[in-house]
């Protein structure tokens, strides 16, 4: 019988990721609040109402996370809570928000702060939100004081979470607020959202020396449906340089591509310490005149995996090209996010040992990647998608707010109690593996 572990760099960190809005509960000073009382915005009429209600008792969930063996997790702060009014701060959200990191510190959790996941103060949104260029110097005086108030519990950094995913579906899909289908909007966006970024890093290492700051990329690959056609390959490329390359192109080398821009990013180059992966899925993509922007046409081949809900091909695959790719810049990479929507937890076992394995692969390349967070650890609100998508390690009633934890989340402590993906786990979760990851 072979036996075979993979194991994990000695100092690599295992966590999970959330964001504010998806969790807290109540979150009434945003632009999604708002977005979710009109009607026909998010799926079955669904509500952020009480989320995971981690305004109250986010302690509860981090005593889950401890008690798997995680030692990281990301969180992000909303900004409309700490910001009520432009340049009016709420210092007990602040202070609420500095318990919530002591408490990470006291189970042994080191915190990863996010200080904007797609959530906008009204405010702001009433003022053109990102496609105002005012955004920039708002966005730096929030950040200001976050950094100040915050310092003392997390040195490590994140400024935006997918500001390709923020500006694509705000602004070309109209799917997220504001919900718009304007391209040149959708680029100034875009372009607003990485400027923001440059100068929050900047500011950032002003006020820590410690300070370790980068940005949550979503990457999604587009791969023509008929590799020899070149209209397919075309429309593909189109899309792949829109959401995957015109963000690390500004902001480490220092160009914008179009439509964002046009040349030289200039103060923007190598304003990275590392770089975050959202790694989900791919499309397929045909040539289709028709299709609105890009021209392109999402086709999946009949033999595709599916996840759940619509969420697209299942391809654990694409976490190995994505670093790969994210590698070429030659800074540390963390995954930021990974997972999958799944209610009965029957691909999730097999889709976490698949990732993970092409993770460790990467890592055999010497590729830098210091820490996996998975998304999610408890059920949240998913978006426009509302609560029709489960991305939880554990299950939440959304009507008693109980938790139940599925099978994923042993496997998931398991590997991060062990370091290592035993032959044991994967014959306990997904014997239908052992032929790909104990081959004979
Ligand atoms: O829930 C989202 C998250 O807010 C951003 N990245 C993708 C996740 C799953 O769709």
């Amino acid at each position: 019988m072979p036996y075979a572990i993979y194991h994990f760099p000695p100092n690599f960190r295992w966590g999970v990721a959330t964001a504010s809005h998806q969790v807290e509960g109540d979150n009434k000073r945003n632009q999604w609040w708002n977005w979710e009382q009109q009607p026909g915005r998010i799926a079955e009429g669904h509500r952020s109402g009480l989320a995971c209600n981690w305004w109250q008792n986010a302690e509860a969930d981090f005593d889950y996370a401890m008690s798997m063996g995680l030692t990281s997790l990301r969180l992000s702060i909303e900004w409309s809570r700490v910001e009520v009014a432009p340049g009016e701060i709420d210092t007990t959200a602040l202070d609420r928000y500095r318990e919530m990191l002591q408490a990470l510190k006291d189970r042994g959790i080191t915190p990863m702060v996010t200080l904007h996941h797609f959530s906008d103060p009204l405010w702001l949104a009433q003022k053109g939100g990102w496609s105002n260029p005012a955004v920039i110097s708002y966005f730096s005086h929030y950040v200001e004081q976050v950094v100040q108030a915050l310092g003392e519990f997390a040195t490590c950094w994140c400024t935006l979470n997918e500001p390709n995913v923020y500006a694509s579906l705000g602004y070309i899909r109209g799917v997220f607020p504001p919900g718009e289908q304007n391209i040149k909007k959708a680029a100034l966006v875009l372009r607003h959202m990485l400027q923001a970024h440059a100068a929050a890093y900047k500011l950032i290492h002003r006020l820590q020396a410690a300070a370790s700051v980068g940005l949550a990329h979503n990457i999604r690959f587009f791969d023509p449906v008929n590799p020899r056609s070149p209209r397919d390959r075309m429309v593909a490329r189109i899309q792949d340089l829109w959401f995957n390359r015109t963000t690390t192109a500004a902001i480490w080398n220092g160009i914008w591509l179009p439509p964002v821009g046009y040349g030289p990013a200039f103060g923007m180059r190598h304003t990275l310490d590392w770089i975050g992966l959202n790694y989900y899925t791919r499309d397929l993509i045909a040539y289709d005149k028709n299709a609105g922007p890009g021209y392109g046409r999402v086709e999946r081949t009949p033999d595709a995996e599916l996840m759940d809900g619509g969420y697209g091909e299942f391809y654990p695959e694409g976490l190995a090209r994505a670093l790969r790719r994210l590698a070429r810049l030659g800074i540390p990479i963390h995954i930021t996010e990974n997972g999958i929507p799944d209610t009965d937890d029957d691909q999730r076992p097999r889709a976490l040992l698949l990732h993970l394995y092409h993770l460790w692969r990467a890592l055999q390349g010497n590729i830098p990647v210091q820490s996996y967070h998975h998304w999610t650890l408890v059920d949240n609100f998913e978006w426009a998608e509302g609560w029709t998508l489960p991305f939880g390690l554990i299950e939440m009633d959304l009507r008693t707010q109980k938790r139940k934890s599925r099978p994923s989340a042993d496997l998931y402590a398991a590997i991060a109690r062990g370091n290592a993906i035993t032959p044991e786990l994967i014959d306990a979760y997904a014997p239908e593996l052992r032929p790909l990851l104990l081959p004979v």
